[in-house]
């Protein structure tokens, strides 16, 4: 095994000298997983893309704190031979595989690379990790996508699947195939059935990072509107950082099985825009216009989990509730707004 490294993050009694690949390293959870496992003394490696490696300061804005204390492979999850690769050269104790296109929107626009990149990029992912290192832990990312047009409320784990997008059938795909590589090979093969999560680092496409910045950009001057889909979408929101927790107690379980992570609660776009507009002393009613070009061609309309499995089993339960989420994606990104906007002081002399 490699040797351990100075890590930042102080070492708790749970320390563990384990090795950990993550990929989607540089999106939301990804970067939130790799602090988690860090802080836990794993030694932490990541998948980017080349072009990452290229552009760091673009694409890697997420974990450019943790530069030196993870490490970068490069490979595409298009690529068989770039996963391989990886694989070949270090050994695993565990494998976090986040990468994925995770825009719900974007997979009906090009369906076809959403399947390419989320099913067999998780097929490629299961393939190499069975033919090199079969005893590596294998934790899948699966969401509640699945359940699409929803068969039961609120959404466990027996619950029917109907997906309603190109992602939303890519993302059961790789819950079924998480689950033969398990029951037909034997592997350590764990699916999280997320719900969504969000924070800050949450990317400016999804609906509750769109109002929080956009909340921002109205409060500062920059803009007066803010163009949305259908406001009456109920989703079950928590936080992404309470999330990844919940991927590696699935891990750390001596049986691998699959776990729905969410918080119980559901709210409405609109919930969201009412508190966050508040949040910064606005009202959403003068903002927000809705705009058909944001509705989807099939909405998933409600969704809420049921995490009983996950905190019986697992200890997993979250403790951050929907107001606080709110307030602080839009004290965050009010903050980093106002930070970029703020005059910079004249230094005489240079
Ligand atoms: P992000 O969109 O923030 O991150 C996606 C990651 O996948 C990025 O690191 C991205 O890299 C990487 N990626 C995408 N395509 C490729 C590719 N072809 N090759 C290599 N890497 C690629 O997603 P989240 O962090 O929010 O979500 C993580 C996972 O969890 C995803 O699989 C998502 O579908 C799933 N999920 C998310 C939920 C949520 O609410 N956040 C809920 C349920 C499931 P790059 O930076 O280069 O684009
Ligand atoms: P979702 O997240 O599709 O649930 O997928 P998103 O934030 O994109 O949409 C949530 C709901 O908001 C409605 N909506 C809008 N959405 C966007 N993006 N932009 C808008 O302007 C807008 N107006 C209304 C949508 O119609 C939808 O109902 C997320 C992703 O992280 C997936 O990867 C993950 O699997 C699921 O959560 C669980």
């Amino acid at each position: 095994m490699a040797s351990r490294r100075h890590f930042n993050y102080r070492r708790s009694e749970y320390d563990v000298s384990k090795k950990a690949l993550i990929t989607g390293v540089t999106g939301q959870d990804g970067s939130y997983l790799a602090e988690h496992l860090l802080s836990l003394g794993y030694e932490v490696h990541g998948v980017v893309r080349r072009v990452a490696l290229e552009q760091p300061e673009q694409r890697l804005g997420r974990i450019v704190h943790l530069r030196d204390q993870i490490h970068l492979h490069a490979a595409s999850l298009e690529s068989y031979p770039s996963i391989f690769q990886i694989l070949s050269h270090h050994q695993f104790d565990e494998c976090y595989h986040l990468a994925a296109q995770s825009f719900v929107a974007e997979s009906f626009s090009d369906g076809f690379s959403t399947m390419a990149i989320n099913v067999n990029g998780t097929h490629y992912m299961l393939e190499a990790i069975r033919n090199l290192q079969p005893g590596c832990k294998f934790y899948f990312a699966g969401s509640s996508e699945m359940f699409g047009k929803v068969e039961e409320t609120p959404q466990r784990e027996s619950t029917r699947f109907h997906p309603r997008s190109p992602y939303g059938i890519s993302k059961v795909a790789g819950f079924y195939l998480a689950m033969n590589y398990r029951e037909a090979y034997g592997m350590f093969c764990c699916s999280g059935i997320l719900f969504n999560h969000e924070s800050p680092r949450r990317g400016f496409e999804f609906v509750t990072r769109k109002i929080s910045y956009g909340v921002a950009r109205i409060r500062m001057g920059l803009q007066d509107k803010l163009h949305l889909g259908n406001l009456d979408a109920l989703r079950d929101w928590g936080h992404a950082a309470e999330y990844v927790r919940a991927m590696r107690l699935m891990l750390q379980h001596p049986k691998p099985d699959d776990y729905v992570i969410g918080t119980g609660e559901t709210h409405s776009v609109r919930d969201f825009c009412e508190l966050a507009f508040a949040e910064a002393g606005l009202d959403y009613r003068d903002h927000v216009e809705v705009d058909e070009k944001f509705y989807r061609p099939a909405e998933v309309d409600l969704l809420v989990g049921d995490p009983s499995k996950a905190r019986n089993v697992l200890g997993w339960s979250p403790n951050r509730d929907f107001r606080q989420l709110v307030k602080e994606m839009v004290q965050c990104d009010l903050n980093a707004l106002e930070r970029t906007l703020r005059p910079q002081p004249v230094v005489v002399g240079l």
